[in-house]
């Protein structure tokens, strides 16, 4: 009767003993391997199997308990997930960690030495990417019957390697050994159709449309549970690998030519690939639209067929079913459901769109101009015909809405369309997501202020109430929690466990920033830190950093609007100050650079070049020695994060005021108590309030300033010119001084920054040297600065994921909790 409750939902027991069993168990029959020869990655694979083994049993029972409470779900569309390793995580959020560790100790097998084996899973380029898997831990942890939709890369973000100073991309084959933690399921597919052409005929006097011809390729389900953290839940992230329909195309078989019907397998299979590795810069590639199109339609499809098996009509889908495009990469979808109910469910127009409009709703993650998705309208037509119709059809009533509403102005309805006619005809996808929504989010309070302001200006005076802000968040449980083991425990001892599920527990801990004992103990466990990271660099680059020195962290993709060329003007000044004899007293630093270039972009990677360049002379030079270095961490991923972020005296968040929508890490590396140097940008803001201004490093010319002085027009040289610290440091990149086997290196690079300099650089120079300046000021008092840093971790209660979830399960799906503790 109860169907919940006939189900035993654990019945593999999660002590020591048994685990033990299942791990041994796994290694011989599911990895094939004797328990006395079996290698350390066998280990990994047998104990990983036992964690699933425990995950899958979860997953049914919350999949049940979900479909008997009826409830209504929200589901997650997005091309990225940048998840990282899973076993730790599992153990942790399964509460298991600790027995298994055990468990595998009294076979001979230390935990800490196989979790390094696993590789990252690195779908996923940047902050949106990770913002998605800090969602699905939260969703899963909240009890929020939340599922994710997404494409299973062949392969994921590039590995980057350093070669005399210059990125070089490695593919990143991650399934290499085998994937534990997904489940393939050869029964869920579905087909998904290019190219072709529409036919149109009546049908009892309505007008129908075949999407006819053209090629097709299946679109096959692969499970990634994803357990919450203290529950028994378990939610699913669903990635989609394409499929050619056939094996082997007959036809070709039958005309003898064999190795084309191989070749066209291949071809079809290659959709589902290769992550693009562009961040914020949109690739106009036939390639790109194919696979945001085939895991939109995957997805949609199977959106529609649970929710008709589950017994719902049509009408009743935003009852049922919330979608979240993140960002426009998924838009194509609305258009999509739009097809199916029309085409295929046979609903009129109309009602079909107010389905659709209640279901959908839009994240924007930057304002960036060159990442606004467009496509030419020839290249829709010809991949997605049916769709490109669709999307002329809802651009002429949503027209119609505008001239209905600004009667007589022409100009508004040009910006407004869907279809920009200024550029050759194109579709911009960003039009299409805030038409087809009903809530459209910004990420951050200045981001969504200024959507508000430009990019989205007139469609906020059309509709004003789509417009919300929900500030980004980040997990405890990865980034605190797995993270920092020795800040944990420490926390913990003071103020119990609950801070996990309720970040803001951590204010308990503001008083015992007056306790001597507590800040040593803060101190230690940094230091701590700060020795596993100089491990991992004299390892990784066989440098030998001082944790006795400041570690000055930047780590994030390398863009311009970021302004590593900011820190590198710091650092070099700085060198200069102590060559010359005027750095007086100032403290020892090291300059940590971690993030990768997107593989196109050719002045990101001169960055890179340059940092490596300027390490190399620093590093070598007796005069500074023991006060100065640089260190360029190669291939940021999740993983080295989690070493690096908690090592972190000082975070840069110095992105030009105006372009970073939110930043994640810049919560990241405050929660782990280091203290932020930054603009008035993004979440920077939100966090100075929450940590209070006496706590953080704020400089330089907000986003205000930076309009106008634009529009009055910016003279960079004026900057050159009057300052000589400047001058001299941009002379000496441009000269060659860092770059001796070939002085014109960076020629172009330092004229750009003179002549252009889209982002500010050198207006903000001096103000950022001079916060520099109170940083070291404050960093020489050990103690006052631990003070602070301490602050800054009791303070960032409010960046929890949980509570950015909540606000969209509240403000924008309509979904509550559902589940047992
Ligand atoms: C189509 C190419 C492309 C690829 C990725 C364009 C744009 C993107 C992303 C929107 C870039 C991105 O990751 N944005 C970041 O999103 C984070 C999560 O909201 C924010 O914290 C960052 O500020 C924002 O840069």
């Amino acid at each position: 009767m109860d169907m919940v409750h006939d189900y035993d939902p654990t019945p593999l027991s999660c002590d020591k003993d048994a685990l033990k069993e299942s791990i041994r168990d796994g290694l011989i029959h599911i990895v094939g391997k004797d328990p006395l020869n079996a290698t350390r990655r066998d280990w990994l694979q047998a104990v990983s199997y036992a964690a699933r083994e425990r995950i899958i049993e979860r997953r049914m029972y919350t999949k049940r308990l979900f479909n008997q409470e009826q409830v209504k779900r929200v589901y997650y569309l997005s091309m990225e997930y940048l998840i990282g390793r899973m076993l730790v995580n599992s153990l942790m959020n399964l509460g298991f960690y600790e027995n298994c560790k055990d468990a595998l100790k009294e076979m001979g097998v230390d935990l800490h030495e196989i979790v390094g084996l696993e590789s990252d899973a690195a779908l996923g380029n940047g902050g949106l990417g990770r913002l998605a898997a800090c969602i699905l831990d939260s969703l899963a942890t909240q009890c929020l019957p939340g599922y994710g939709y997404g494409i299973r890369y062949e392969f994921g973000m590039f590995h980057q390697h350093l070669e005399d100073g210059e990125q070089v991309e490695h593919p990143d084959n991650w399934l290499r050994y085998g994937n534990p933690w997904e489940f393939p399921r050869p029964e869920k597919i579905y087909p998904v159709h290019f190219y072709g052409y529409v036919v149109e005929h009546r049908e009892r006097g309505v007008t129908r449309h075949h999407w006819e011809d053209g090629e097709e390729v299946i679109a096959m389900a692969y499970d990634h549970p994803t357990p919450g953290f203290g529950n028994k839940n378990v939610n699913n992230l669903r990635l989609w690998a394409a499929k050619a329909t056939r094996d082997f195309d007959l036809d070709y078989f039958n005309e003898g030519d064999y190795i084309r019907a191989v070749q066209e397998k291949i071809e079809s299979e290659t959709i589902s690939m290769v992550l693009y590795p562009n961040d914020a810069t949109a690739v106009g590639r036939e390639l790109r639209l194919k696979q945001e199109y085939f895991f939109v339609s995957a997805s949609i499809q199977d959106i529609l067929a649970r929710h008709l098996e589950l017994g719902y009509s049509l009408g009743e889908l935003p009852n049922k079913v919330a979608i979240q495009l993140n960002d426009t990469h998924p838009a194509i979808a609305i258009a999509e459901l739009m097809r199916l109910l029309v085409d295929q469910h046979h609903l009129p127009w109309q009602k079909a769109w107010n389905i659709t409009c209640g279901v959908f709703s839009y994240t924007n993650h930057t304002l960036m101009p060159e990442a606004l998705e467009t496509w030419p309208v020839h290249l829709m037509e010809r991949v997605l015909p049916r769709h490109m119709q669709i999307i002329y059809e809802i651009n002429f009533h949503f027209l119609n809405e505008v001239r209905h509403n600004f009667p007589g102005d022409n100009a508004i309805v040009q910006r407004l369309s869907i279809i920009d006619e200024s550029n050759g005809r194109q579709v911009r996808m960003a039009h299409l997501a805030v038409v087809g929504s009903h809530m459209v989010n910004g990420v951050a309070a200045l981001h969504t202020q200024l959507l508000k302001k430009n990019l989205f200006r007139d469609f906020h005076r059309l509709w004003p109430e789509r417009f919300v802000s929900i500030t980004n968040g980040i997990t405890p449980r990865l980034w605190l929690n797995q993270a920092n083991p020795g800040l944990r425990d420490l926390i913990n001892e003071h103020i119990g466990e609950d801070w996990l599920m309720d970040l803001q527990q951590l204010n308990k801990l503001e008083p015992l920033i007056d306790n001597p004992g507590f800040r040593e103990r803060f101190q230690q466990v940094k230091r701590r830190n700060k020795e596993r990271l100089a491990d991992m660099i004299k390892e990784e680059m066989g440098l030998t950093v001082s944790p006795d020195a400041m570690f000055d962290v930047q780590i994030k993709r390398i863009h311009e609007y970021k302004r590593q060329l900011l820190n590198v003007l710091h650092i070099i000044s700085y060198y200069n100050r102590i060559r010359d004899g005027r750095a007086g007293e100032q403290a020892p630093r090291v300059s940590i650079f971690a993030g990768k270039a997107a593989p196109s972009y050719v002045r990101a990677k001169q960055i890179i070049h340059l940092i490596n360049d300027v390490a190399d002379v620093v590093n070598h030079d007796p005069m500074v020695a023991g006060k100065q270095q640089v260190a360029f961490i190669p291939n940021y991923d999740v993983s080295s994060a989690s070493v690096i972020i908690p090592a972190a005296d000082l975070s840069e968040q110095i992105s030009t005021a105006g372009t970073e929508a939110s930043g994640t890490g810049n919560m990241k590396l405050a929660l782990n108590g280091a203290m932020t140097i930054g603009t008035l940008d993004g979440a920077n803001i939100e966090i100075r309030q929450a940590v209070g201004e006496e706590n953080i490093f704020i400089f330089g010319l907000n986003a205000d300033e930076v309009d106008h002085l634009r529009a009055e027009g910016y003279r960079p040289r004026d900057y050159y010119d009057s300052n000589e610290e400047l001058r001299q440091a941009l002379d000496m990149i441009r000269d060659g001084f860092f770059s001796p086997s070939e002085p014109g290196r960076y020629r172009d690079l330092v004229q750009n920054l003179l002549e252009v300099d889209t982002f500010m650089v050198l207006a903000d120079y001096e103000s950022y040297i001079r916060e520099q300046e109170r940083v070291d000021e404050l960093y020489r008092d050990q103690d006052a600065w631990t003070r602070r840093a301490m602050l800054n971790t009791a303070r960032m209660g409010y960046f929890s994921i949980d509570r950015t979830v909540a606000e969209y399960a509240e403000k924008v799906w309509g979904i509550v909790p559902e589940g047992w503790n």
